[in-house]
């Protein structure tokens, strides 16, 4: 036998030595998912999909993000690295990272034996590649993470239109279209991006390689636009009112929602008119259960095709958002609303399914906790902690830390004995009690 056979031979038995072993992994991303579902105690919010893998997996109740915006937030998950500078704190923070020396996590699962798949927006722009129309396949996010990256545009035509999109292949004109909408008996872009997760699950299943998925919902980010049967649910519901709705008195952190106000046409302003606010409410409740029905899709095809039993599951929100708290409809903020995200994982053969978690944990922390379920090497530019045990014991306990960074300012969640939020400016730290005063209110700092 000749060298090139013998080789030939030991790579492909290793291959299969890998297909047989390893899990497959589906991450979920939701954007701009708060956690106001019945899992924190919210049971006017319906999300039965998500309900059910927080019962079947661990749901993590104070996970943080590293910056309450998307680009930064999902740079900080996939290389898992705290965005710190200007250029990482942004939408383009992928552009200025050296991927070579610090590959994301897709590019190191890839490196070691997996197939990787980017379905929707799981790095900033859905698909996964920048440039013209955000389609230039020459200019990926992330270089060296995706075997496939398959175009999800639809009847939106280009990444870009899809982005944002309404009904049926409309797509926003930045400050001239609605925030909100609810067509009848029409499709939205996450049925676009479900239609090739779909085909994506069969293409893999059929693969003698083990698989992460990475799948990238688009609600319930604005505008707040979905089907009208999810607006429907909610015809019955009075939503609570919003805790925290005045401008804060130290309102150095305030501002003027820009993305809200600038980016979309609005009859009315929701600080000022509470129908307005709560029909803004409405909506984006009626998109966080249309995402929750796409959820509920991927579960259904796993299961139909019998990749539950080998499969991690991962759900996770790349940051919360403001309806109203603070008088800010946004993110964009270094308060604890919007740095709070769901997180769930997952795994085939999970110990204590649907006890949570109360340990503080960090979005830089599932990358080295795949790297542990998996057995592969740990990157040493890793700045997070493995998760591990937590998924095995909900009772185990975290490294007690999260940060956040935003602007000039440094967040530091802490539980001490109570949970702590430290907030460091240039000139001063302040200091809130979340226990106490979630909506940081009453600096102990001083
Ligand atoms: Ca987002």
């Amino acid at each position: 036998m000749n060298y090139r056979i013998a080789l030939s031979l030991l790579l492909a038995c290793s291959s299969l030595s890998l297909a047989a072993t390893q899990p497959n992994i589906i991450l979920i991303c939701i954007d701009d998912l708060r956690p106001e579902l019945p899992s924190f105690g919210k049971d006017y919010i319906q999300a039965p999909a998500i309900e059910g893998l927080a019962a079947e997996g661990r749901l993590f109740k104070r996970h943080y993000v590293q910056a309450p915006t998307c680009g930064a937030s999902r740079f900080a998950m996939l290389t898992g690295l705290y965005p710190k500078t200007a250029k990482q704190l942004s939408n383009g923070a992928f552009r200025s990272h050296d991927h070579n020396s610090a590959p994301s996590f897709p590019a190191h699962l890839r490196s070691h034996g997996y197939l990787t798949s980017c379905v929707g927006k799981v790095s900033h722009y859905p698909g996964g590649f920048t440039g013209k129309n955000w389609n230039d396949k020459t200019k990926p996010e992330l270089p060296g993470a995706w075997d496939r990256q398959p175009d999800c545009s639809g009847d939106w035509l280009t990444p870009q239109g899809l982005m944002h999109g309404y009904a049926d292949g409309k797509a926003r004109k930045r400050g001239k279209t609605p925030a909100l909408e609810a067509a009848a008996k029409a499709s939205y872009p996450d049925d676009a991006i479900l239609d090739t997760f779909h085909q994506e699950i069969a293409f893999l299943n059929d693969q003698k390689k083990p698989w992460l998925c990475a799948v990238g919902l688009l609600r319930p980010h604005l505008p707040f636009a979905c089907p009208k049967e999810f607006l429907a649910c909610y015809d019955q519901t009075e939503l609570p009112s919003i805790p925290a709705a005045k401008k804060p008195k130290q309102g150095e952190f305030w501002h003027p929602s820009a993305e809200f106000f600038g980016g979309y046409k609005h009859p009315s302003d929701p600080r000022n008119n509470a129908k307005y606010a709560d029909a803004v409410r409405r909506h984006y409740a009626a998109c966080v259960t249309y995402a929750d029905s796409k959820v509920a899709e991927i579960l259904e095809t796993l299961e139909s095709t019998g990749a539950t039993k080998n499969t991690i599951i991962i759900l996770w929100s790349d940051h919360g958002w403001h309806l109203g708290e603070q008088q800010i409809w946004g993110k964009h903020s270094p308060y604890h609303v919007a740095l709070h995200a769901p997180l769930i994982i997952k795994t085939p053969e999970m110990l204590k399914p649907g006890v949570p978690s109360e340990a503080v944990v960090e979005s830089i922390d599932i990358y080295p906790t795949l790297c542990e379920l998996l057995s592969l090497p740990t990157p040493g530019h890793l700045e997070g902690t493995s998760l591990v045990k937590i998924v095995a014991d909900p009772r185990a306990e975290s490294d007690d830390l999260a940060i956040a960074h935003w602007g000039k300012l440094r967040s530091e969640i802490r539980s001490d004995d109570h949970q702590i939020i430290n907030r460091k400016t240039n000139k001063t730290t302040q200091r809130y009690n979340l226990a106490k005063d979630p909506h940081e209110s009453h600096n102990l700092a001083h």
